[in-house]
């Protein structure tokens, strides 16, 4: 089938896609399932509503939009796959079948989930049933896209139950698998995040670790690999070996399930950070206009000259740093004292937000010249499109390779612009896209985001060198004399 799209390069075939996890505990599958959501935010435009062009341009109805074979690129919510979704604005959603699980059993131990326990097996197997059963009520009534069921579905017969079950709602099936022997990493796996999950709650981290040991010794009785047998051939599915050493796609179909599976097999689990600051202030930025390709200011060129103090202090001297800028001058002179031997990359893609017909002006000017446009950019900041230029779902969506590539690396340093720094954050900190385009990210600071298993962290290093602030709030057309408001960045 053709695939149709609505005239604004986005895809509206009514794909849906259930992601089934599978594998042992601690296997990394909720870790898995968390970055999907991510991912969303970057395939798919689903806001349903107006997309806001400049009123020069039509106003073209957003239809709610369905990724399928060819649109990921035209695709603009939260695992790394929901997180990764989630960026890509895919209504994404995981669905913990150990979180339906704990209402009915909130603390068992090892022997619960020993096959032989007919309470046990009936209590999660319930679990699982509501699990699915609110997946299915989620597409059908909130028009869900990507569901994600994050439970062990370690064996062929729950694996053709789920099927059924889904297939027959008219929605695709993909199972992701985890499969992992290295013992010392699933020690620390269940160290990390299962002795302080809720099912162990006051109880002695140590017991707890060899408790679930045991869960998992259950687990292994009766697990099977995904076509282990050589019957599930017919399956579609992605099996990730120890952390991404090795891995095995069969049967993936379409272009979003191609996007999500080359997303999942790059992600990795090595410790790591992303830096992030703007360039420094720009002579433009001085006059309070936006875009162009102006160089900096005294102050920005005092910034860039106390950038590398600022990155060797966090980063340390010894670890290797990968800069990456846009390809305009002003991150390319903020890069320019940093060490040598720091790999630098220009990326197009990093390229501030482009204002169209109104690069190179002031707010003030944008607001007496075209005042529908600067309303309309207040009422829906993240869909406006300036005349001829770009909005902050264009700009995610050309992220997107960006977002992909960061997945596959170690640590780099990301000198952009206040726009694309925004939707860099919005992935790794699950900012909505009613937020994101009001972050306020200040000039002559840097930003470190370090992903951990269940979130990210953030620290902030002020250069403590002066410079105007261009952060602006609604309604507000000031020669960027709004202070900042305080938290965010
Ligand atoms: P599960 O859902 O399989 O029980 P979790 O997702 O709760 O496991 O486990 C999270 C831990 O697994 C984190 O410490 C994370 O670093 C680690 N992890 C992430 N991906 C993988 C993987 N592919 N293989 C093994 N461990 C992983
Ligand atoms: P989780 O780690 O996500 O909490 O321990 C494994 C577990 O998941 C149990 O909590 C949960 O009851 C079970 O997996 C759900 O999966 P199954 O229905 O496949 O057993
Ligand atoms: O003012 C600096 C700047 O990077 C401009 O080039 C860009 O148009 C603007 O910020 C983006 O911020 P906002 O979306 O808040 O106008």
């Amino acid at each position: 089938m053709a695939p149709k799209t609505n005239g604004i390069g986005v895809q509206v075939e009514d794909t849906r896609i259930c992601v089934v996890m599978v594998g042992l505990p601690a296997r990394g599958k909720s870790y898995i399932a968390q970055k999907g959501k991510q991912l969303s935010f970057v395939l798919v435009t689903s806001s349903p509503g107006k997309l806001r062009h400049g009123p020069g341009e039509p106003v073209a109805p957003v239809r709610r939009c369905r990724p399928g074979a060819r649109a990921l690129r035209d695709l603009a919510d939260k695992l790394p796959a929901q997180r990764y979704l989630k960026w890509l604005s895919i209504p994404a959603k995981t669905f913990n079948v150990g979180n339906y699980r704990r209402n009915d059993a909130p603390h068992p131990s090892a022997d619960f989930f020993d096959t032989k326990n007919a309470e046990g097996e009936r209590k999660r197997r319930a679990a699982a049933e509501a699990a699915v059963a609110d997946m299915l009520k989620w597409f059908k009534e909130e028009k869900g896209v990507v569901g994600i069921l994050d439970a062990t579905n370690s064996t062929k017969e729950r694996r053709k139950w789920v099927i059924d079950l889904v297939e027959k709602e008219g929605v695709e099936v993909i199972f992701v698998e985890s499969k992992c022997d290295d013992e010392e990493l699933i020690m620390a796996n269940i160290r990390d995040v299962k002795t302080t999950s809720p099912d162990y709650k006051g109880q002695d981290p140590e017991k707890a670790a060899l408790d679930f040991r045991e869960r998992i010794r259950n687990y292994e009785k009766v697990y099977k690999s995904v076509n282990e047998d050589g019957d599930e051939d017919h399956l579609t599915y992605l099996k990730i070996m120890n952390v991404g050493r090795q891995v095995i796609i069969n049967r993936i179909r379409d272009y979003l399930q191609s996007r999500i599976v080359y997303y999942l097999m790059n992600l990795h689990i090595r410790p790591r950070s992303v830096w992030l600051s703007r360039h420094g202030e720009s002579m433009l930025n001085i006059e309070g206009r936006i875009g162009g390709d102006a160089g900096l200011s005294y102050r920005g060129e005092e910034y860039a000259r106390k950038l590398p103090e600022l990155v060797l202090e966090s980063v340390g001297s010894d670890r290797p740093l990968t800069v990456w800028t846009s390809t305009l001058k002003r991150t390319i002179a903020t890069a320019r004292h940093l060490p040598k031997h720091y790999n630098q990359l220009q990326w197009k893609a990093l390229d501030e937000l482009d204002a169209g017909v109104c690069d190179g002006m002031t707010y003030q000017e944008i607001a007496d010249q075209y005042p529908e446009d600067f309303q309309a950019r207040d009422d829906d900041k993240y869909n406006y499109r300036y005349r001829g230029g770009e909005s902050y779902r264009d700009v995610v969506i050309r992220l997107e390779p960006i977002i992909m590539e960061l997945e596959r690396s170690e640590d780099i340093l990301i000198i952009s612009h206040q726009a694309v720094i925004r939707c860099i954050y919005a992935y790794f900190m699950q900012k909505t896209q009613e937020e994101s385009p009001w972050v306020p990210v200040p000039l002559h600071t840097l930003m470190k985001l370090t992903p951990r298993a269940y979130g990210t962290e953030v620290q902030t290093y002020k250069a403590n060198i002066k410079a105007v602030s261009t952060w602006r709030g609604k309604g507000s057309t000031a020669k960027h004399e709004d202070p900042a408001p305080e938290g965010g960045v």
